[in-house]
């Protein structure tokens, strides 16, 4: 039943055929999250680190006219290095696939990679959400709106406080997708592990969530979750620098006119400039940090599926 616009790589393929654990990683984070060269640095170790933890990566982006799930090594230099990849979520897919473009999926595209492919677990940085001044600009991620359709769980650092971040847990508990806190009571803020908003449900093993992600899919709910794991403490940022640099960029986007899917880039770049790199060493550590919970994920729930 394979579809011809997606095209999975062997290793993954195999490895799902085989029930073996597979974690997705989405491929903005490489093309347009951080400055090169180390966001190729950052790719490689990822896919490493889901390696050692006994899971198979799988990189997804889209070129020549195909949703790729795992990238070769040419296509993550492609990403990492060539100027005007697009940001592709799920309005930017058909004609990305159409145009035969080389795309970066956000957390919204890499869900629909996986999904296709039947992966159940995606690690990730950060993900889009409701907008600072949505009053004004009704800017929503269609990460959460993807969320609540795919069937696969988001490890994240939470979102960073460039977002409403309130707001944003309002939309994912109105479309229904649980939010875990992974070893904490509280939504974490990607920089910094706290942000004051309590979660209503917390996990504290791989196997608690594998457990909960059994439950839902195998009642026939469709739709993912939100895994939510705090930035470990000694890589976690200092708030208020945080904090000043978010400001100061989302005044810097008003200024600029930046706005559309232009606008977290936008920020991203900006907050790693204004804090001189800080901010990007502890991004690194909080992906890594959340790349090696996805594969625990993965492996107890691949147990838990064949068992
Ligand atoms: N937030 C981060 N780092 C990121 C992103 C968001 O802290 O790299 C990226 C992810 O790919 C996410 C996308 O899916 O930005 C959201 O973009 P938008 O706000 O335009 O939906
Ligand atoms: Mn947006």
């Amino acid at each position: 039943m394979s579809n011809p616009l997606v095209h999975i790589q062997p290793r993954v393929v195999s490895a799902l055929k085989n029930g073996e654990p597979v974690v997705a990683l989405e491929s903005t984070i490489v093309a347009h999250g951080m400055p090169f060269p180390a966001n190729l640095e950052n790719a490689q170790t990822l896919e490493r680190l889901v390696e050692e933890g006994g899971a198979v990566p799988a990189t997804v982006a889209v070129a020549n006219g195909q949703i790729h799930v795992g990238c070769d090594a040419d296509l993550m230099h492609a990403l990492a290095t060539e100027k005007d990849v697009w940001k592709v979520s799920r309005r930017d897919l058909p004609m990305a696939l159409a145009q035969g473009a080389l795309g970066a999926t956000t957390v919204s595209g890499t869900l629909i990679g996986a999904e296709q492919a039947g992966i159940r677990v995606f690690a990730t940085g950060g993900i889009g959400g409701v907008h600072r001044g949505v009053e004004m600009t009704w800017d929503v991620s269609a990460d959460l709106a993807e969320l609540a359709q795919a069937s696969v769980a988001v490890v994240s650092a939470g979102a960073k406080s460039i977002l409403d971040l309130a707001k944003t847990l309002e939309v994912l508990e109105s479309s229904g997708v649980p939010v875990i806190g992974y070893q904490t009571d509280e939504f974490p803020a990607f920089f910094v592990r706290k942000s004051g908003l309590p979660l209503p449900h917390r996990c504290d093993t791989p196997d608690e969530v594998a457990q909960t992600m059994h439950a839902k899919w195998q009642l026939g709910l469709k739709g993912g979750f939100l895994v939510a794991n705090p930035i470990p403490e000694a890589a976690s940022a200092d708030p208020e620098l945080v904090e000043r640099a978010i400001a100061a960029g989302i005044e810097s986007a008003e200024e600029q006119g930046v706005y559309g899917k232009a606008l977290t880039p936008f920020l991203l770049r900006f907050i790693n400039e204004a804090t001189e790199g800080k901010s990007l060493v502890a991004n690194r550590q909080l992906v890594e940090s959340n790349v090696s919970v996805g594969a625990e994920i993965a492996v107890a729930y691949a147990a838990k599926n064949r068992g």
